[in-house]
């Protein structure tokens, strides 16, 4: 017995066959990449400020702050305002150098197992003026 499949059946067996990998490879894949979002110390019109003051986030993203005006400025992480009081992360995610030059910058990525909420920082040097800021993980 002979099984017979003509060119243009072949072809679009074929074609199906790849419409199903590609599909699958991009659905695969959609579940976003991590990204780096920046924050700037100090305000463009001087004020101390991080700018944006919230920053909303996912696990595994990363924050990068950048030396922009009025310095100096660190960021450091307040242990008492970290979900669950966690002193190592507020240790890990803290950068307490100071920056003086516009440009320069750090990063911290958020784990992939922090835990969801509202983390709260603030610049040493002018905390008493209010340049505090939040970054909010998404769970
Ligand atoms: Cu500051």
């Amino acid at each position: 017995m002979k099984i017979t499949i003509t060119l243009p059946r072949l072809v679009g067996m074929i074609l199906s066959t790849l419409l199903v990998i590609t599909s699958s490879f991009i659905f695969s894949v959609a579940p976003a990449a991590a990204e780096t979002y920046t924050v700037k110390m100090g305000a463009d019109n001087g004020q101390l400020q991080f700018v944006p003051p919230t920053l909303t986030v996912k696990p595994g993203d990363t924050v990068k702050w950048e030396m922009n005006k009025v310095g100096p400025h660190n960021a450091v992480f307040d242990t008492s305002a970290v979900p669950g009081g966690d002193a190592a992360l507020a240790t890990k995610l803290s950068k307490s150098k100071l920056m003086f030059t516009a440009g320069e910058s750090y990063e911290s990525t958020i784990p992939s197992d922090a835990p969801a909420g509202t983390y709260t920082y603030f610049c040493q040097p002018h905390r008493g003026a209010g340049m505090v800021g939040k970054i909010v993980v998404e769970g």
